[in-house]
């Protein structure tokens, strides 16, 4: 059977006096626990190993309860958790790039942290487990598990927003947190905009085109998803059952008497806006002084990240605010601003909820924000709950799912002081139609149902889908490929060069033979009865320059002219061809260059090329399709040919391409059995090749992108292993051997 693990970087679990670990409920335990998902924690248990006075108890204790801490110490926690993830990622990830710090000593502690929960994990899992990895915290450790080389399905769930590329990209370390992101099988947001950007930044960082559902990975496909987080319904429900909340619920009702109460619960997090907040209330109260002593605004604010000298600074500008909010406005019975800067059990915080007339959730930004879904959920008349309305920022991600709130935008002071106004005056009937609007679909959605269904989505990726190894498609056709030239018979072998043979670089004068190639080449172009052919579009020139050895053959520029062995140089291959078309075409493609920064054109003898690997992804796309379109037109009663390939569009003419000249050397060389091999449109025209059932034709796709009239798939890596197994297999035969 295989087991869950959930990961985040703290544990549900706090130390009690005595030190001893005691489970904490709220969140992500008790949406797991409302699901009946079983699962393991993985996770840091909040103190440094420095602090521990036993650690090797406290592992213990914990590992009888179905924990698996994760044991760092106080270096490592500054670096990784005060430094990194909260002081440049939090800030970044909220678009507060002036409030992030770079500092280069804090990201490899991040790593250190990220490898130590890797680590962890990996002792304890096995093949077929899922791991669930939670938050910012934990960026690289999708990929760090990946690479162990286990099959997990592993889930990462992001629960800030994601900005905007021109944000992300600010950080130092923004490849390594993408890549190792992609190591997961599924990535969730809260929102369709989260995911657009990250895809945006999947595409201008590491240049890697996505669709909105999947990044494709090598042999392997992330499924990205919108998954908004739903709040702790049952939660609530039971402490709205308990004996405190009636309690809470009677002695606040009776301190309000006739007051109106509004409402706000939040970390004391700069994203979260209570500065601001706070000048809209002072503008309220400057204005509507027949209100000042009938309404008071109850400010929870829980302490959070004390270490950070950004929040002890926002927490002391919070408390002076405050105070001359009050000094200013309040009476000497009345305060008009209450700041409580402390947490508060569930049940009085669910009686507050109850009771509050208006809850003010005004953050500047924030992934989701729980405290808004919460508050509709506990106007419940039955249990007390009295008409109240929601306030809501619209950048809080809730604000998409929430759309009955008055909805403010949080820096617009004057808006959120009418948005008050508007709330002291609306009528109980109103306040209750927009609850009942949202509240029956946020009991269903809930943090429960949110889990339940990332799990299932997680799960049902089959593992097999990332072992699809191209490798194993291929031994039957070297078993071929031997007999025949065991038997006496012949083999050709027609390989494309870039994308096929090597990678695609960003300068295509950069895509040398790796070192390993040319010695293949060389004992491949020795056996005999194989003949080997590397059909590329590239200038005669570059294939010249490098594969020298005379026995290989060569085809340059897709077909225009080849370099056979046994001749004396390059060729055409055909005698005649017609080059008109180029005066027509060229003035479209030179006004795609200038058009287009950073694009340029490759002329070859027969064809072409208007490259766009170096421009702005979006943008180089969008004028390849205006290109097409204005060359479709003009090139209709014309002899060439255009075609849309791997950041190219080219024009060539229409008797060159790659299958022609195959076409040519096979009825030269009259094989048993021929491969081709390539990875773009070009190709296509070697894979479409009918050439009769007397020879044994074995087209090969190198990649997984787009359709394919190939009959088989795999990538660089597979077709390598094949021709390096070739090489041996026909080249240790001492009946072959020269
Ligand atoms: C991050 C994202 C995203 C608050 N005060 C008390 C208390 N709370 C509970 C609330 C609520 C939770 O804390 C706060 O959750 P939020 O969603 O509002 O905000 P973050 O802490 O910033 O959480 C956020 C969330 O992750 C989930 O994905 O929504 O955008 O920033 O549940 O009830 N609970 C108790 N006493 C308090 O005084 N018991």
């Amino acid at each position: 059977m295989s087991n869950t693990f959930i990961v985040s970087n703290r544990l549900p679990v706090r130390l009690d006096d005595a030190g001893k670990p005691v489970r904490t409920t709220g969140g992500l335990a008790s949406a797991l626990a409302g699901s009946g998902i079983e699962a393991t924690w993985v996770g840091w248990p909040g103190i440094a190993s420095e602090q521990m006075e036993n650690e090797a108890q406290l592992v213990a204790t914990l590992k009888e309860s179905g924990i698996v801490p994760v044991i760092l110490g106080e270096e490592i926690i500054d670096g990784y958790y005060h430094g990194y993830a909260n002081s440049t990622v939090w800030p970044l990830l909220h678009y507060m790039i002036e409030r992030a710090r770079f500092e280069p000593e804090w990201f490899p502690f991040y790593e250190k942290a990220n490898r130590a929960f890797a680590e962890a994990i990996l002792d304890v899992v096995e093949d077929s487990d899922t791991v669930w990895i939670h938050d910012y915290h934990l960026f690289l450790l999708p990929r760090m598990l990946r690479e162990s080389g286990k099959k997990l399905r592993i889930a990462f769930f992001l629960h800030t927003p994601f900005p905007s590329s021109e944000i992300f990209r600010a950080l130092s370390e923004r490849r390594k947190i993408l890549e190792g992101l992609l190591g997961a099988d599924l990535i969730g947001f809260h929102t369709y905009n989260y995911l657009r950007h990250f895809r945006s930044a999947v595409l201008r960082v590491l240049g890697v085109e996505s669709n909105v559902g999947s990044v494709q990975q090598e042999q392997r496909e992330v499924s990205l998803g919108v998954y908004p987080i739903g709040h702790d319904h049952r939660g609530f429900s039971k402490a709205m059952q308990t004996a405190e909340y009636q309690d809470a619920l009677n002695r606040h009702a009776a301190e309000l008497a006739e007051k109106k109460l509004f409402i706000s619960v939040e970390r004391l997090d700069y994203t979260k806006g209570i500065p601001q907040k706070l000048d809209a209330i002072r503008l309220f109260l400057k204005e509507n002084e027949a209100e000042r002593a009938k309404i008071v605004f109850v400010i929870i604010a829980v302490p959070s990240r004390g270490d950070v000298d950004e929040y002890v600074q926002l927490t002391e500008e919070v408390q002076r605010e405050v105070g001359a909010i009050n000094g200013k406005y309040g009476t000497v019975g009345h305060a008009p601003v209450q700041f409580l800067h402390r947490s508060f059990p569930q049940p009085e915080l669910a009686a507050l909820y109850a009771l509050a007339d208006a809850c003010l959730v005004t953050p500047l930004i924030d992934g989701m924000n729980l405290v808004a879904k919460e508050y509709i959920d506990c106007k419940n008349e039955s249990t007390g709950g009295r008409p109240g309305v929601l306030i809501l920022s619209e950048f809080a991600g809730a604000a998409q799912e929430l759309s009955h709130a008055i909805m403010v935008n949080p820096y617009d002071v004057t808006e959120t002081a009418r948005a008050i106004t508007q709330a002291l005056t609306m009528s109980d009937n109103d306040k209750q139609k927009r609850t009942l609007a949202m509240q029956d679909r946020l009991r269903r959605s809930d943090s429960s149902a949110w889990a339940t269904t990332i799990l299932n989505e997680v799960k049902a990726i089959p593992l097999t889908v990332r072992e699809v190894n191209a490798t194993t498609q291929f031994p039957m056709i070297t078993g071929r490929v031997v007999k025949a030239v065991q038997e006496g018979g012949r083999a050709s072998l027609f390989l494309d060069y870039d994308g096929t043979l090597r990678d695609f670089v960003s300068k295509p004068e950069d895509a040398v033979p790796d070192p390993e190639l040319l010695p293949l080449f060389d004992r491949l172009c020795a056996i005999p009865g194989l003949d080997v052919a590397v059909v590329s579009g590239r200038p005669l020139e570059f294939l010249d320059q490098h594969f020298p050895n005379p026995a290989l053959t060569l085809v340059a520029e897709h077909g225009y002219r080849w370099r056979r062995p046994d001749t004396d140089g390059w060729e055409l291959v055909h005698e005649h061809i017609d080059t008109d078309w180029i005066d027509v075409v060229m003035p479209l493609l030179e006004q795609a260059v200038d058009l287009t920064p950073g694009s340029h054109l490759e002329e070859k003898q027969s064809s072409i090329v208007w490259h766009y690997r170096q421009t702005d992804p979006e943008f180089g796309l969008w004028r390849a399709h205006g290109l097409l379109a204005e060359l479709t037109d003009v090139t209709a009663s014309l002899p060439v040919a255009v075609h849309h390939g791997k950041k190219i569009v080219e024009v060539a003419s229409q008797l060159v391409n790659k299958g022609q000249a195959v076409k040519a050397l096979i009825s030269d060389w009259h094989p048993n059995i021929a491969i081709v091999a390539g990875d773009d449109q070009t190709d296509e025209t070697m894979f479409a090749l009918e050439l009769g059932n007397e020879l044994d034709f074995v087209s090969v796709k190198v990649g997984d992108e787009g359709a394919t009239r190939a009959k088989r798939r795999t990538d660089i890596r597979g077709l390598r292993n094949f021709l390096v197994q070739l090489s041996e297999e026909l080249g240790t035969d001492p009946a072959l051997k020269r």
